[in-house]
């Protein structure tokens, strides 16, 4: 039996009132409405009356969360190359011989540290999702890697927390998420793209995925993992984008 919820007439209204905002901000944005935004407060560089419609999607889509709702998924053959879109934390090229990555428990110290072939002996999926980036476009790829649910099923305790936390080794990017998108089945740590190893560039040794969210939540590169009761700092949020940043 499925345990997908149908939608009560409440959320579906709330549903709508999310597309009916998203066509007003279109419209006031389009309808010399350009002098309006200027001219109203900004917030972390994006103009407040667009970032209070940002939160207020973020916050419609995760009461909507559906753990078991699953993004769309393409035959293989559909994959095409990815652009590489983002550098922030990957400025220098890394040895990735050297490279290891720790995980931080809610007190705020080290629980673990794992090099790569600790991540490869876990369970191998690959799936064929839609990356999308804020920017406006999308590619059809296909990610190699293991469920985040499978390491965090090594931390059982610690993974309990709401919030998870990532960051690349030299924290120039750092994503937050909630525990229900990061233990969802389609959340990957990932180490191929297309059947082959990530580049450096890609993210290499190893990136999120999360088809479930736009790409800024995505980080490549992870250096740190932690478990958190509170929300870390996020690279877009800080910058005007909702953090929830779902699809
Ligand atoms: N470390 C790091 N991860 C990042 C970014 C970045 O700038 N630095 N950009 C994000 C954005 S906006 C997108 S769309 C995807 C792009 O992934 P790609 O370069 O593999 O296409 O990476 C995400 N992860
Ligand atoms: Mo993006």
């Amino acid at each position: 039996m499925s345990k997908r919820k149908t939608l009560t007439e409440a959320e579906f209204k709330t549903r709508s009132r999310r597309s009916f905002l998203t066509g007003v901000a279109g419209i006031a944005a389009g309808y010399g409405g350009w002098r309006y935004i200027q001219g109203d407060e900004v917030v972390d560089r994006i103009p407040g009356v667009l970032h209070s419609g940002h939160e207020r999607n973020g916050k419609i889509w995760q009461a909507l969360f559906d753990g078991d709702r699953l993004a769309k998924t393409y035959d293989p053959s559909r994959a095409e190359s990815l652009r590489v879109n983002g550098s922030k934390g990957l400025t220098n090229e890394i040895n990735l011989d050297e490279w290891t990555m720790d995980i931080i428990g809610r007190s705020g110290s080290t629980i673990g540290t794992h090099e790569i072939a600790d991540v490869h002996a876990l369970p191998f999926t690959e799936m064929t999702v839609e990356h999308k980036c804020v920017e406006g476009w999308s590619t059809i790829v296909t990610w190699g890697g293991t469920a985040f649910s499978n390491l965090a099923a090594m931390y059982a305790a610690e993974a309990e927390a709401p919030i998870v936390d990532l960051a690349t080794p030299d924290n120039g990017y750092y994503v937050s998420l909630d525990r229900d998108s990061m233990m969802h089945p389609q959340t990957l740590l990932a180490w191929e793209l297309n059947g082959e190893p990530l580049t450096q560039r890609h993210g290499a040794p190893l990136r999120l995925v999360t088809p479930l969210k736009y790409g800024i939540k995505q980080i490549k590169r992870i250096g740190t993992i932690s478990f958190s009761n509170e929300r870390g700092p996020d690279y877009w949020n800080q910058r005007g984008y909702d953090w929830y940043s779902g699809l």
